[in-house]
Parts: structure tokens; C-alpha cells; sequence
């Protein structure tokens, strides 16, 4: 519960984070979700989606550069990029820094994209204007499974693994976007808390293995979200994560005048390197974390 002072996220997993609030901005009910935007104390304007804080002005940029440089930096010649979900904007604002010739993006809930333009501008900064972006109104797994073009890069900027996007973390939505990726191509996705999330991360890493050859796990602290440790997946038939070349990413980034305020090529890098808990749970196959998963900390396995 949420009342005029503090902002108080749904509690999971016996976890709950509040944020000190200068009021509540705007609030409604979408087809999808009910749809509110804060104004914090830390994070300034917050974006909240079924009481999920999804995003802020002031730490945006972590998510949205991570989710997007990481996978744009090191394809050579991302040309074509498909955006699952991402309705604030801040994603499609980083692929169009990239030399890129279209941008499409499918967002299932119109009332997002409108919110977060009325009340979050400076997350999209006037992309939804450029004429390199397309903007796609439907249900992500759909417009990948009717088929049509292929993209070299594409990314998933989706809400938390519970209820309906819990299909964006499963098998048959990755078969549908490797189906849709050019030779060479990149798939990206947040993948939730690995603190926290931890069992629907292990599923769908292993959802992307049964499907991709080359896996990887990523990290970032995004001080926003439960527990701030942020975990991101990569995936490819051809390019191996671990090998993703600073260099290039250098190069990308100097020639495109981009100039992050989290993302370097050198934390590229060592984004993937996990710490060993991580490692070693990403790494046992069969074994359960149950629903108390940061208990997982200590190796001994959850019991209720
Ligand atoms: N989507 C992932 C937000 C997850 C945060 N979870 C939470 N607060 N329980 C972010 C969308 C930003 N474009």
C-alpha cells in the first residue's frame, strides 16, 4: 500500500522497497495494467506498472544503456533492430544512437508509450519522432510469429517474469525470435533480480540454450530496482558473449558521438563476469531454488 508520502512496491519473495514520495502524478488503468507515475525523492519521476517501479529519471540510464549498448556495440552492422515492450522510450533512444536504418518497436499497451511521452520526456527524448523508428502496437510473440523481415538486434525491455510476460521468458517466444534474427544476430533481454529471481533466471537462461548456442549473463546495479543487482541475458547462434571485443565497442561509440554515462567498453566486459553463487546455480541444471531464492546464498537448497 502506497499512501501520499511513501511509494511502496508490491512485496515478493518476502521483499519490499519504498521510495519517498513528493506526490503521485498521474494514475489510470490501462487494458493491460494499472499505469502510475510518481514523484520520488531519489529517482525523481517514477514509472510504476502493476506496482513495479519499471523505470526513473534518475537511473534510467544503467537499464536502458546496458540493455541496448551491450548487444549494439558488438554486433559489427546493426542495421535492423526489433524493441519487445520498452513503452517509455528509453530503449528505442539508445538503438537510434547506433547507426541503424529502422527501429522497429512492439509495445502491447499504447497507454505506456502515451504516458511516458506526456509524463517521462526526457526517457525517449523525442525518439518516437524519428523517422528511423516504427512503432508497433500488439502482442510481442505474435508479431514475431507472423514473420516477415529479420533484424540483426533484438531486445526485450519487458516487465518483471510474473503473469502475462512471463511467455517473454519462455521457450517458444525465443524459437520465434531466432526465427526472426539475421546470421550473426543478437537477442538481448532483461532477466530480472539474480538475487531474487533467481529460479525464473535460471529458466530462462536454460530456455535460451535449448535454442541459442552461445549464452551469456550479464549484470548491472540499478539502484531502482529490488535488491539493485540487475541481470541481463545475450544470446546468439554465432557470437560468443565472452569474447565481445572492446575495441570494436570503442570504435562504435567514437564514431557515433555517443557518450554514456554508465556503459564503457571495458564494463562491457566485465559485466560478465558473475559472481560464483551465480555461476554455479546458472550451471546446475535440475536443481530447484523454490520461491525463497535468496536463501540460494547460502548453498543450502530452499526448504519451504
Ligand atoms: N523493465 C524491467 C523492470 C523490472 C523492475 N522490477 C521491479 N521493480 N519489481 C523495465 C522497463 C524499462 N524500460
Amino acid at each position: 500500500m502506497s499512501d501520499a508520502t511513501w511509494l511502496a512496491e508490491l512485496p515478493r519473495h518476502g521483499w519490499q522497497q519504498r521510495f519517498q514520495t513528493l506526490g503521485h502524478l498521474f494514475e489510470a488503468r490501462s487494458e493491460y495494467q494499472r499505469i502510475e507515475v510518481w514523484q520520488t525523492v531519489p529517482f525523481g519521476r517514477t514509472l510504476v506498472l502493476d506496482g513495479a517501479v519499471q523505470t526513473t529519471e534518475q537511473d534510467e540510464f544503467i537499464y536502458h544503456e546496458m540493455l541496448v549498448h551491450v548487444p549494439l556495440c558488438t554486433h559489427p552492422r546493426p542495421e535492423r533492430v526489433l524493441i519487445i515492450g520498452g513503452g517509455d522510450g528509453g530503449c528505442l533512444r539508445r538503438v537510434l544512437q547506433h547507426p541503424v536504418r529502422e527501429a522497429v518497436q512492439v509495445e502491447i499497451d499504447a497507454a505506456v508509450v502515451e504516458v511516458s511521452r506526456r509524463w517521462l520526456p526526457s526517457i525517449s527524448a523525442g525518439a518516437y519522432d524519428d523517422p528511423r523508428a516504427r512503432l508497433v502496437i500488439g502482442d510481442g510473440l505474435a508479431y514475431l510469429e507472423a514473420g516477415g523481415e529479420a533484424f540483426d538486434v533484438i531486445l526485450v525491455d519487458s516487465t518483471d517474469p510474473v503473469g502475462p510476460a512471463t511467455l517473454l521468458f519462455g521457450e517458444r517466444f525465443y524459437r520465434a525470435a531466432a526465427a526472426r534474427l539475421r546470421r550473426n544476430g543478437l537477442l538481448a533481454a532483461q532477466s530480472g533480480s539474480p538475487l531474487l529471481q533467481l529460479n525464473e533466471l535460471r529458466q530462462a537462461v536454460a530456455a535460451l540454450e535449448a535454442i541459442f548456442a552461445r549464452v551469456g549473463v550479464y549484470l548491472a546495479n540499478i539502484p531502482s530496482y529490488p535488491a539493485v543487482l540487475w541481470s541481463f541475458a545475450l544470446a546468439s547462434a554465432t557470437v560468443d558473449p565472452a569474447r565481445l571485443s572492446p575495441a570494436r565497442a570503442a570504435r562504435r561509440l567514437a564514431e557515433q558521438g555517443i557518450t554514456p554515462r554508465y556503459y564503457t567498453p571495458a564494463l562491457q566486459r566485465a559485466a560478465f563476469a558473475l559472481p560464483s553463487f551465480l555461476k554455479r546455480l546458472l550451471e546446475e541444471r535440475a536443481a530447484s531454488v523454490s520461491d525463497a531464492p535468496i536463501r540460494a546464498l547460502s548453498g543450502q537448497p530452499a526448504s519451504d
